[in-house]
């Protein structure tokens, strides 16, 4: 299984921030753009990304299939 990074985020200055940074650092993942509305963002499947309801949130799944789920955008960065 190889290291797996899908990036949950809209087109706003705080969903931007974490594509460009994997680019930046040339690493493969997925991008599923959100929609915002609270339709979207507070089902129980993007609630269980972020508790707080907002974009961005990033899913890893690692190779030895530990998932770590990370939310806030600077916290991504980091
Ligand atoms: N401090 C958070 C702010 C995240 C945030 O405010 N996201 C907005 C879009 S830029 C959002 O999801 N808005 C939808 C909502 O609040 O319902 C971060 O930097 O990640």
């Amino acid at each position: 299984m190889n290291e797996e990074f899908e990036i949950f985020t809209a087109r706003s200055p705080n969903g931007i921030k974490v594509p460009i940074m994997l680019e930046e650092l040339g690493v493969d993942y997925s991008l599923r753009q959100l929609a915002l509305d609270p339709a979207v963002l507070h089902t129980p499947a993007f609630l269980s990304l972020n508790p707080n309801g907002k974009i961005p949130a990033l899913r890893h799944r690692r190779t030895s299939g530990e998932e770590i789920r990370v939310f806030e955008s600077g916290a991504i960065l980091l």
